[in-house]
């Protein structure tokens, strides 16, 4: 088969709906798109413990502790999974790392927003969680087989974040009013980020319309984040707390709402590292790798001894 025949073989085996392994034939810019994708959400998952692990030793009640020491947990989990699909297209496990902290990697903006009180991880659950998870439906069917099979377990996981999010939110949005005002400035604050997580605008997102034509993205950014707004809003109005977004409305014709401008000065400020946690976040997480060298070396030197693959740490 000359080389266009490959290239063209290879979109219409995507185009009929089978998925990619590791071992099949694929262009190395549809192999380096995904490196890209996956190991940004890897890093995301990860580098998104950091914001709830500030709130462990603060949960208002042993309750409420366990679910958030079990959700954070799980989102270590699903960078493990991640991490471990992004290495099946032939990138090392430190060579993901060293680009998470030479910066060449990205995170989603979203987790370089400080959490400043309980109400916070209940906005993260329901808004971060519930954008995350509008995103990874759509990318249980990614062609790429190890991303699609690690978001079917991720899935079932982030619903429940989410609907544990929500649950500390409608309980403190109606409990006493100093309650009620850390729900609303809660999503004041985490609102207008959770939208951002979708990514620029579709005209104004390079990455796009190759993630489509490879079926690697299965919707664009704005159709997502109008999922995520139109059944975000009723669950707002149902617990009593306010969008804050004076330009929301609710269009009869599209029958979607319509929100106002995104500051999209601020996302890529985040994104390129002026966020409020940027540098508290990085210099955490380069601190916590490098102390955890000598388990990485004993995995790899118990392995080398039983002659087994080195245990994943
Ligand atoms: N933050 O052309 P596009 C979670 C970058 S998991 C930072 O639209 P693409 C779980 C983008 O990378 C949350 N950077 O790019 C959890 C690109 O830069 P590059 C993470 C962003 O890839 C919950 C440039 O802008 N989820 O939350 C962001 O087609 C609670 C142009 O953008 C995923 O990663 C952003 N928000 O679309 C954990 C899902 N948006 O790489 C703990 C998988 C865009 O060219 C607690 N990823 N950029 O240098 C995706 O679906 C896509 O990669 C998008 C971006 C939609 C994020």
């Amino acid at each position: 088969m000359n080389s266009d025949n490959r290239f063209e073989a290879f979109q219409q085996y995507i185009d009929s709906e089978e998925k990619i392994e590791p071992k099949d034939w694929m262009p190395d810019e549809y192999r380096l798109h995904n490196i890209r994708q996956i190991s940004q959400h890897a890093h995301s998952e990860v580098i998104g413990m950091q914001p709830e692990g500030n709130w462990i030793t603060r949960a208002p009640s042993l309750r409420a502790k366990k679910i958030l020491l079990a959700k954070i947990q799980d989102e270590g989990g699903h960078g493990l999974y991640l991490y471990s699909a992004a290495e099946t297209l032939g990138i090392t496990r430190d060579e993901l790392i060293e680009q998470l902290h030479s910066g060449k990697a990205k995170y989603s903006s979203v987790f370089n927003y400080p959490t400043l009180n309980w109400a916070d991880i209940g906005a993260i659950g329901w808004l971060v969680d519930g954008a995350a998870v509008t995103n990874q439906l759509s990318l249980r069917r990614t062609s790429y087989g190890p991303y699609s099979r690690a978001m079917m377990r991720i899935c079932n996981e982030e619903s429940f974040h989410q609907r544990q999010g929500y649950e500390i939110m409608a309980k403190m949005a109606t409990g006493t009013p100093e309650q009620h005002a850390m729900a609303q400035s809660a999503i004041d604050r985490w609102w207008w980020p959770a939208l951002m997580m979708f990514g620029p605008h579709d005209n104004d997102s390079p990455r796009t319309s190759n993630g489509l034509r490879w079926k690697i993205k299965r919707a664009g950014n704005d159709e997502l984040r109008q999922r995520f707004i139109d059944k975000t809003v009723p669950q707002a109005e149902v617990i009593g707390l306010k969008i804050p977004d004076p330009r929301l409305r609710w269009n009869e014709e599209t029958q979607h709402y319509e929100i106002g401008p995104i500051n999209w000065d601020e996302f890529h400020r985040v994104v390129r590292g002026e966020g409020p946690c940027n540098s508290q976040r990085m210099a955490h997480h380069k601190h916590w790798h490098a102390e955890g060298a000598w388990v990485r070396e004993a995995a790899a030197a118990y392995a080398a001894r039983h002659n087994t693959n080195p245990v994943r740490v």
